[in-house]
This record gives C-alpha cells, sequence and structure tokens, in this order.
C-alpha cells in the first residue's frame, strides 16, 4: 500500500497533514505522529485542522504545532505544499470550511485512513477498512520509511489507538493493534498518564450532562434499541459544549439487552447530530448512509440541518423500522 507513495514522500519536501471537523484521539494523535517523524527526516510539516484541539487532548498539542484554519494565514500555506495527508476521513465534505482550498491545491492529495466510505478525494489511498485506528497505518508507514517511534511519536499513535479502539476492547482490535502497543509501550510512554490525559478531564458541568442523557434514556424494541437526547437548552443550563459529550453515547449500549444505540443532540443552530453504535452484526452504517451519513459497521454518524425535535422523531421512527425488518427475530 505504501510502495506507491514512497518515492513521491521522498521527493516532497513541504507537507500539510489534516483531519476531520471535531477531531478525535486518532485524527490528532496520527497527525502529530506522522508531522514529528516528517520533521524527523527533515521535510517541513504543518498540521492545520478546521476544529481546534479540544481541551483532553492539549496534551498532544506540542509547541502548538497543531494550528487551526484561518483561510488568510493557511491556504497559501495549502496551496504551496507537495503534498496534503488527509488522515482519518476519506469523504470531502468531513473537511468542513477547508474542503474547497483542499480539493483546489495543486498539492498531491494521499488519504490514510480506516473508513469504508470514500469519495475520490484523494490521488493515493492507503485504506485498510479493517484497521481499528488510522493510528495503526500511520505506525506502518514509519516503519516502512524505515522511521523509528520516538516518545512524541508513541505517545500519539497509543492515544490514537486507546481512543478508537475504546481502550483495545471494540472488536475491530487485532493482533497487530497489540504489537504496535507493546511496541509503543517500549518505546517508554506511560499508558496511565494517557489515559488521564484523555479520559479524565471531565468537569462538574459535564457530569451534570451526563447525568441529563442518562435520565432521558428510553428503551425499545424488548430493550435492544436504547437512545437518548440533549437539547441545546440542556447545553445551556450546563454550560457546556458540544464536543463534551464524547463518549456519551457509549452508555446506550451498557444495558444488557442493548444491540443498537442512538444519542441525539442539538446543535448550536438548531439542528440535529445523530451517533450510532451497535454491537456484533447489526450494521449502522448502512442506516446512516441512508440518511447522508457514514462510518464504520459499528459505529456511526448522522448531521442533519433539520429541527432536532421532528427530526430525531423521524430519524427513530425509520430506525426501528430498519432495525425490526432486519434483525428482530
Ligand atoms: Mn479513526
Amino acid at each position: 500500500m505504501f510502495q506507491r507513495i514512497t518515492p513521491i514522500l521522498k521527493k516532497a519536501s513541504t507537507f500539510v497533514l489534516t483531519t476531520h471537523v471535531n477531531p478525535d484521539g486518532d485524527g490528532l494523535g496520527s497527525e502529530i505522529a506522522l508531522a514529528t517523524f516528517l520533521k524527523s527526516i527533515k521535510k517541513k510539516p504543518r498540521i492545520i485542522n478546521t476544529s481546534p484541539v479540544p481541551k483532553q487532548y492539549q496534551f498532544l498539542n506540542y509547541g502548538g504545532m497543531i494550528e487551526q484554519y484561518e483561510p488568510s494565514r493557511h491556504d497559501k500555506v495549502i496551496n504551496k505544499a507537495d503534498v496534503i495527508f488527509v488522515l482519518d476521513i476519506s469523504v470531502s465534505k468531513r473537511l468542513d470550511r477547508m474542503q474547497s482550498v483542499i480539493l483546489n491545491s495543486p498539492a498531491v492529495r494521499i488519504c490514510i485512513d480506516h473508513h469504508l466510505d470514500n469519495d475520490g478525494l484523494a490521488k493515493y489511498n492507503c485504506v485498510d477498512e479493517k484497521a481499528p485506528a488510522t493510528a495503526e497505518l500511520i505506525y506502518n508507514l514509519i516503519r516502512h520509511l524505515k522511521g523509528k517511534p520516538d516518545l512524541k511519536i508513541a505517545t500519539g499513535l497509543y492515544t490514537a489507538l486507546i481512543t478508537d479502539t475504546g481502550g483495545f476492547r471494540f472488536n475491530a482490535t487485532r493482533p497487530s493493534t497489540m504489537r504496535i502497543a507493546a511496541d509503543l509501550l517500549e518505546v517508554g510512554i506511560r499508558p496511565n498518564e494517557i489515559y488521564s490525559n484523555v479520559f479524565e478531564q471531565g468537569t462538574y458541568n459535564t457530569m451534570r450532562l451526563l447525568g441529563i442523557t442518562l435520565n432521558n434514556m428510553k428503551s425499545e424494541c424488548q430493550g435492544a434499541v436504547n437512545w437518548t437526547f440533549l437539547t441545546d437548552e440542556d447545553f445551556k443550563n450546563t454550560k457546556s459544549k458540544r464536543s463534551d459529550t464524547e463518549g456519551f453515547v457509549d452508555y446506550t449500549l451498557r444495558l444488557e439487552k442493548s444491540v443498537l444505540g442512538v444519542f441525539f443532540y442539538e446543535t448550536p443552530d438548531g439542528h440535529t447530530k445523530v451517533s450510532l453504535r451497535s454491537k456484533g452484526n447489526v450494521d449502522i452504517q448502512a442506516f446512516a448512509k441512508t440518511y447522508g451519513g457514514g462510518g464504520h459497521k459499528n459505529a456511526s454518524g448522522i448531521t442533519l440541518r433539520k429541527p432536532f425535535k421532528p427530526t430525531m422523531a423521524a430519524v427513530l421512527r425509520d430506525l426501528k423500522k430498519y432495525f425490526n425488518a432486519k434483525y428482530s427475530k
């Protein structure tokens, strides 16, 4: 997979790395790891993202290496880059505000990703949809280029692995994931510190918001489908941000019979965001696709520019129909 891009990388000197809107541990950890490696081989990488770095990932932002996109500051950089790496996505709309400048840049675009959808945004695609995290591919690329992870690289990759595998508990976790993690431990990372940086940064307000989320939970289809929601008012009352809800959707799968969980929230402009999770063979990516969303078989998302309450009701109605037709005995 990396054979074709190796000569391009060797020749190039300036790089732009980016990831999806509302970046997660995998997107950010992969960026930091790859940029740090590129610097070590005397290349000039810049990390430019459409969204800011969430608080719990600030520890990865060494020396403010991760920049937030501002057209006046970055359009030139993006247009002059030799190579643009798009990490952890292969659909251009998830580049959000950066979509047009990236698609119009003469740079060679390379996607490194593990998602199923691909709209041909890049000339070169290093995509392994069986990989549990983009970081696994970044690790393999660094190894392919005869690099060795240092502490920074290892911290980025380990953060990416534990966030995208849910602490190595998701089904996509495979032997190679554990071998990579073992190698990163040998570099000297501290797993407890990384875990604490990512998962133990809650605030009193986030806990109140989680309380509302749990209180709103409804169980349907004999307990197989569980869903919950947060309105704009809930965010205002708890002085919380949308990014504070990371991981909330996972609670919908914690009920004993639950195989499909949904978390809805109202966006600041009154629209609808849907996060879907499932267990085993329940494919929620296929459902998300019918609404223009995407992701993985067991973890997908949909954004709908439509008013919250009626849209939530419509999605739920269709989801129950979908579930009953395909999975109920
Ligand atoms: Mn990922």
